[in-house]
């Protein structure tokens, strides 16, 4: 039976057709910036309208805490202010078919798990619009009895750092992030988005660059204290940008060796979350 996967992220929302594996029709737009669910509601509808006849099932990775089919912000700047949203009660009445939805890096962190040819115990990291993570042990994906698991962007960086759209100041997200990047950025690189600012060659945006890398090296270390990992994938647009990981290598290698972990891009490199889905959606493993 053909997939019908969504991965609704903070920037973007994409959409394709899954079957064996394999994506098709890939579609994405951007996420619309509304405190009230009418925008996602549009954005969504024109989305995935075009695929839903393809399909026999609707699998969603999503941003935001995902527990009973309704979405959470544990940051709702991430979502334009959208605290709550009714994801899988609004999709099965915009398309008929039955939906299952589970948080995007959770998501993610199945498929990349999926692609270790060991299938060892691993922590997938995104570096994206926010900071999410999924844990897999002893091949069980970790969300939690109220799907927080996994939430590592809310851990904390610096207790003296910028405040979090959670309530907490200083977590490793407000620093990290996309929209931590950004967020910092002052004088000549104020305004711009982490995209324009991994592209400037000026002192401050390879600070801010720096300080992401050193907050996330810094995560790493606590997840292997905390889980014994044997792998960390890295994803996201920022986790994925050229030269990013070699810095979060970097600066992991400075500290001791028992943190030490192999680091790794991820395998499905932006199709992670969709693919991750669709794979919880099926039971299947590739
Ligand atoms: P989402 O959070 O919607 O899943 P992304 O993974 O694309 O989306 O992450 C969006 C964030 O990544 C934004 O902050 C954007 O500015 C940043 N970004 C996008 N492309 C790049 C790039 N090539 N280099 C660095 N940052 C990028
Ligand atoms: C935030 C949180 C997580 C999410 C992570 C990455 C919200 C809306 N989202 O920490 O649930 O996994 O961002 O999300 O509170 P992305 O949009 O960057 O992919
Ligand atoms: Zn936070």
């Amino acid at each position: 039976m053909t997939t019908l996967a969504i991965d609704i992220g903070g920037t973007k929302l994409a959409a394709a057709l899954v079957e064996g594996g394999v994506l098709s029709m890939r579609r994405a737009c951007p996420t619309p910036g509304s405190q009230t669910p009418g925008a996602l509601e549009e954005a969504l509808r024109a989305l995935v309208l075009p695929l839903v006849r393809h399909a026999g099932r609707v699998a969603v990775a999503s941003t935001g805490i995902i527990h009973n089919g309704v979405l959470t912000s544990i940051n709702p700047a991430n979502l334009g202010g959208l605290e709550q949203f009714p994801l899988v009660a609004f999709l099965e009445a915009a398309t008929q078919l039955p939906v299952t939805a589970v948080n995007d890096a959770q998501s993610a962190a199945w498929a990349e798990f999926c692609a270790l040819p060991g299938r060892e115990d691993m922590v997938f990291l995104t570096v994206s619009t926010g900071v999410g993570g999924g844990v897999v042990l002893n091949g069980k994906l970790q969300t939690g009895s109220g799907g927080l698991a996994g939430h590592l962007g809310h851990t904390l960086a610096d207790p003296a750092g910028p405040l979090c759209g959670c309530g907490r100041r200083g977590c490793v997200e407000a620093i990290a992030s996309g929209r931590g990047i950004a967020a910092q950025a002052q004088g000549e690189l104020a305004g711009l988005d982490a995209k324009a600012i991994f592209s400037r060659d000026t002192p401050q945006a390879r600070r801010l660059v720096a300080n992401s890398a050193h907050a996330l090296a810094r995560l790493i270390a606590d997840v292997k204290a905390v889980t014994d990992c044997q792998v960390i994938v890295v994803g996201g647009s920022v986790g994925l940008a050229e030269g990013y990981l070699p810095l979060v290598r970097a600066c992991l290698s400075q500290e001791p060796e028992v943190y030490q972990v192999p680091l790794r891009a991820a395998h499905y490199r932006h199709d992670a979350g969709l693919l991750g889905a669709a794979l919880l959606a099926t039971g299947d493993a590739l």
